[in-house]
């Protein structure tokens, strides 16, 4: 049920109970929140910007596009559709320079564990062979830090390659997937190269032909998911371990009354790794005890709460819309952030409290914030001066409220390799139980939630789609803020079991596994590429990801990234399901997106806005997909 908040008369409803509760107490009642901007707006979003058609490429415009009408070509004569699909594909190009720059971090920090310096280690010794495979490298008889020392190498070789060579990740895609990107011209090279190549083509005056765009669009995604967002998985997995399952607890009543509570929002494992190791050091518990603390609590936020999840069963305090409900608690003595997702209110409404916002990464500063750089290569060092400032905060804490029945149990670390040995078990690792299981259609299907929330649609609205899958027997992966939400609402724990129709429950039950299995973050997203493939290489079910009956969706974007990795799903076949693309300004570039690629790639984007809808069109695919291999009797 819908709330008002106390003392805001025009706020947005919110559905969300811990954020409800916050919001009404006292200790909140100066705090604004984006609730409060959504509803001060008061007027409606640009037209031209909200359906693509808006051109600022250069300085004889900015120029609106209406499409079809001559007058209102850009004053270069770019068509809407021209500037459609440019805009779309900068977003591509933003969203994977966002997880390239991500993964290169990881990369550099890898290297750095392979030399043995720094904090981290090879926790991973098989994975760590598995990739070093992919890049051709010799692992026999050999020390596992030169093979590690010689994979950071070559990872970060893939990020300013010149070759034209296909990066090396994508031998692991369907040898038909691989085939079809040749045969387009698709296959990225150089992981920053598509990025700067997307740049490029999008200046005013260069690519004016909206599928030749999309080509170069599908390349700089496919850098990212295949690429970027894959080695950062696979690299992360090796240094601080591949998930599996465990138990915790999500939301806001995470906090601790009486510990010092420090989130950690954004998105590099890097730095949040490094504060769980110094949080355990005894001189920063003593450090806290002094304060008056009983500990030290770590909570997560956004992407770099679903990393700690999912490897050590950090608890998770919010997903991307509660990022400053987590501060309107009063109970916070530092948010610590680095990159990605942290909206710049943070500062403001820490004002209200005694809390610190600490920047970490020179790419990031905020006004307002603390910066205290993180330092990879004094790892340590640098996680317990941000832990000794945030503790020092613990005796201001002045008033506060943590909405303490609002905690709810998870059950998370579904790696794909947790997936494979979870349903064949430990001696029969593999995929087949679940292709079995799909073809005899007591799972429907495979359907991906991924990606943010956003305060444009309620924010129950992950829930609603997931239980309407459920219901129908479709089994549901999750990554991003969309896995945070979905644990919020119970989802993600065994139990969850009893919300699916009666064949998929069945499964579950027999495994002990929820409905919902929990990814990770975002970069992880690329664990779904690879689960996909390895359903396809288990046999039953097509030559390619485009046979599967899968689907993925983000109802609730933001981020350019989330557009990122719509684009590389797509481009690998897997359809996706977005909700209000700002594409409608362009006839024909919206029906080439939504229908076009399909001939091309063999997936198409979808549009709705309605959750039901998104869920509806979700089943609708995943049954046309089942009726194409024969397989609904
Ligand atoms: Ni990277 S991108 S709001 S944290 S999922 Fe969360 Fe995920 Fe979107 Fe950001
Ligand atoms: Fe206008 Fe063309 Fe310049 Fe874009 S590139 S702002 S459409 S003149």
């Amino acid at each position: 049920m819908a709330i008002k908040r106390n003392g805001c008369e025009g706020c947005t409803d919110i559905t969300c109970v811990s954020t409800q509760q916050v919001l009404s107490q006292d200790v909140a009642k100066n705090v604004k929140t984006a609730y409060d901007r959504v509803k001060a707006r008061g007027m409606s979003a640009c037209l031209f910007g909200s359906s693509g058609t808006c051109c600022r490429n250069c300085n004889m415009g900015p120029c609106q596009i209406i499409d079809g009408v001559d007058d209102m070509l850009g004053i270069c004569g770019a068509t809407a559709d021209t500037v459609a699909a440019r805009n779309f594909a900068r977003t591509v190009a933003a969203g994977s320079a966002a997880h390239t720059d991500h993964a290169r971090e990881m990369v550099k920090g890898f290297i750095e564990a392979a030399k043995g310096e720094g904090l981290h280690q090879i926790k991973d010794v098989d994975k760590l062979k598995k990739l070093a495979a992919d890049f051709g490298i010799v692992t026999e008889e050999r020390e596992v830090k030169d093979i590690a020392l010689e994979l950071g190498e070559k990872a970060l070789a893939e990020f300013g390659k010149q070759d034209d060579a296909p990066l090396s990740m994508l031998k692991r895609a369907t040898p038909k997937r691989q085939a079809l990107w040749q045969k387009l011209g698709i296959a990225p090279r150089g992981i920053d190269r598509e990025v700067v190549e997307m740049m490029h083509r999008t200046h005013m005056g260069v690519d004016q032909e909206y599928h030749n765009l999309m080509l170069q669009a599908s390349r700089t995604a496919l850098s990212d998911g295949w690429g970027a967002s894959m080695l950062s998985t696979e690299l992360t997995d090796i240094m601080f371990g591949t998930p599996v399952p465990r138990r915790a607890i999500v939301d806001l009543g995470v906090l601790k009354l009486d510990q010092v509570n420090i989130t950690v929002h954004g998105h590099e494992p890097l730095l949040a790794e490094a504060l769980c190791i110094a949080a355990q050091d005894p001189e920063m518990l003593e450090l806290a005890k002094k304060q008056g603390a009983k500990g030290i609590n770590l909570a997560g936020v956004c992407c770099t709460g679903n990393e700690i999840l999912m490897r050590r069963g950090i608890p998770v305090a919010g997903g991307f819309v509660q990022q400053e409900i987590v501060l309107a608690t009063g109970a916070v003595e530092a948010m610590v952030v680095d990159v990605q997702c942290v909206m710049q209110s943070v500062a403001e409404v820490a004002k209200n409290f005694h809390t610190d916002i600490i920047t970490t990464n020179y790419r990031a500063k905020m006004p307002g914030g603390i910066h205290i750089q993180f330092e990879e290569h004094e790892a340590l060092n640098s996680a317990k001066q941000i832990l000794t400032h945030a503790i020092k905060n613990f005796k201001k804490r002045g008033k506060c409220f943590i909405p303490k029945e609002t905690k709810m149990d998870v059950v998370v670390g579904f790696s794909h390799e947790t997936i494979n040995t979870m349903l064949g078990g430990r001696f029969r690792a593999s995929y087949r139980p679940l292709n079995d299981n799909i073809i005899n259609g007591r799972i429907r299907g495979v359907a991906a939630i991924v990606g943010c929330d956003n305060f444009k649609l309620a924010d129950d609205t992950h829930e609603t789609i997931v239980r309407e899958l459920l219901k129908n027997n479709i089994l549901v992966l999750a990554t991003g803020c969309a896995a945070t939400s979905l644990g919020k609402a119970g989802l993600l724990n065994p139990e969850a079991a009893r919300f699916c129709g009666d064949s998929l429950r069945e499964v579950c039950e027999t495994v002990g596994m929820p409905p919902v299995l929990h990814m990770g973050s975002c970069v992880d997203n690329s664990r779904i590429l690879i689960a996909a493939t390895e359903m396809v290489r288990q046999g039953g079910l097509g030559d390619d990801i485009s046979d599967l009956p899968a689907i993925g969706t983000a109802p609730l974007w933001m981020s350019e990234k989330a557009v990122a990795i719509g684009q590389y799903f797509v481009a690998s076949g897997a359809q996706v399901v977005f909700q209000n693309l700002p594409i409608s300004g362009a006839k024909n570039f919206n029906k080439y997106l939504t229908e076009g690629l399909m001939g091309e790639v063999g997936a198409h984007w979808n549009i709705a806005s309605e959750p039901l809808e998104i869920a509806r069109i979700m089943i609708e695919k995943i049954e046309a997909k089942r009726d194409a291999l024969g397989i609904n009797k």
